[in-house]
């Protein structure tokens, strides 16, 4: 016997531009894509049409397109400013023209400016691969002597400060390119990068959003759009913050279990759920993701599965799937008890992976390239059907 239930197993496409071709992700062994309308600009609305033409694309390779990664969230709605309302009204008609095509989980995250940040994403591993790295020296100087923003010094001590402006200039010009280059990344689906001046001027509509009210925003946020999701069949699966802590001196306010904890409270519609992003969650070395896992179990639509090493210091590097801090023996074994009580499979795709062998000289966006995702999902599919035996 095996479990009956198993994890739905796709791969991240970034559309037609993408290096990694849709052939590519059917050989691997994908039955879906987990994509977005990149083009489209963020808050407007995703026509049925244009839903209707990728779904059509990726099914020529027999693949399946049921998870959205990301329908992005205007700032004005993290915000509560300006066209607020009208931008969760377009939310609302994209959900519905989703629904109305077939997609079941719509991804998005509640991330204030930038998405994900990392410092390095061509960090050489000691056998060649290069993987994605968050160094927090890197990241402070970058905010105080780069970025220059206003009420950064005032969030370090006078001797921390002067050690990092040492380091500053013990930096390599080429060095410190890369890291300025890297944290303005912040874009997924986008090779163009914030430019400073931009993050500045988005900071400054955040000034008066405290946590709490962050909090709200995202609260209401979700009663306006969960009702809707539901009705068209989806589950909104909103992705932890990446790192889960805060970052440019803005809160951040899905990092940690009371996080989840008080969004559920707010918002208790079974729409809303969680993108259980194991890399993110993993960065802290005070969540214990196998617990949130078995706690949220009912309320996780999506699946990321990835590993990162820390190093107490607040740096922490993306490692190979089974090699982190997170036991993923424990997240997998978890999430086949999970499927099997509520007779459903999750979708899951193997989050990042390391650049290898014939990647190393190709363009590929951070963190997903081909063969290192393949590595990841090939290792997560064994764990995977040797622990299916248990049920
Ligand atoms: C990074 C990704 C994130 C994620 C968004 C979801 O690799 O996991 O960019 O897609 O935060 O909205």
């Amino acid at each position: 016997m095996a479990a009956q239930y198993k994890m739905e197993q796709l791969m991240r496409w970034y559309g037609p531009n993408d290096a990694v071709k849709l052939s590519h992700i059917a050989q691997a062994g994908c039955t879906g894509v987990v994509t977005a309308l990149h083009d489209i600009p963020v808050g407007a609305v995703w026509s049925v049409e244009a839903i209707r033409q990728r779904i059509d694309m990726v099914a020529e390779y027999d693949l399946t397109w049921t998870v959205v990664e990301s329908l992005p969230v205007h700032e004005e709605i993290k915000t509560g400013k300006g066209q607020c309302a009208q931008w969760i009204e377009n939310y609302k008609v994209s959900l519905r023209n989703l629904g109305a095509c077939g997609i079941k989980v719509v991804t998005y995250n509640f991330m204030p400016v930038l998405d994900w940040v990392r410092t390095n994403v061509e960090h050489k591993m000691p056998n060649g691969a290069e993987a994605l790295f968050f160094n927090k020296d890197e990241y402070d100087i970058f905010d105080l002597f780069i970025l220059k923003r206003p009420g950064a010094q005032t969030e370090h001590s006078p001797e921390r400060i002067a050690a990092l402006k040492a380091k500053l200039d013990a930096m390599p010009a080429d060095e410190l390119a890369r890291v300025r280059r890297t944290v303005l990344l912040g874009l997924p689906g986008s090779d163009i990068p914030f430019t400073e001046e931009e993050v500045l001027a988005l900071l400054e509509t955040y000034k008066d959003v405290t946590r709490d009210k962050l909090k709200a925003n995202l609260a209401h946020f979700l009663n306006e759009v969960a009702p809707v999701a539901g009705e068209a069949g989806i589950g909104m699966a909103i992705h932890p913050d990446d790192p889960p802590y805060s970052v440019l001196g803005l809160s951040r306010i899905m990092s940690t279990n009371q996080d989840v904890e008080d969004l559920m409270a707010a918002v208790p519609h079974p729409a809303n759920g969680l993108c259980f992003c194991t890399g993110s969650f993993g960065a802290r070395p005070d969540n214990n993701l196998p617990e949130m896992l078995k706690k949220w179990g009912s309320r996780v639509h999506f699946l990321h599965i990835r590993n990162t090493k820390r190093d107490g210091n607040g740096n922490f590097y993306e490692a190979n799937h089974l090699e982190g801090d997170t036991d993923l023996y424990a997240i997998v074994d978890e999430a086949l008890a999970i499927m099997q009580r509520e007779k459903r499979s999750i979708p899951m795709r193997p989050d990042h992976g390391h650049k290898m062998l014939d990647d190393l000289g190709k363009v590929t966006y951070p963190g997903y390239s081909a063969i290192g995702r393949l590595k990841g999902l090939a290792e997560i599919r064994g764990l995977e059907y040797a622990l299916a035996r248990k049920y």
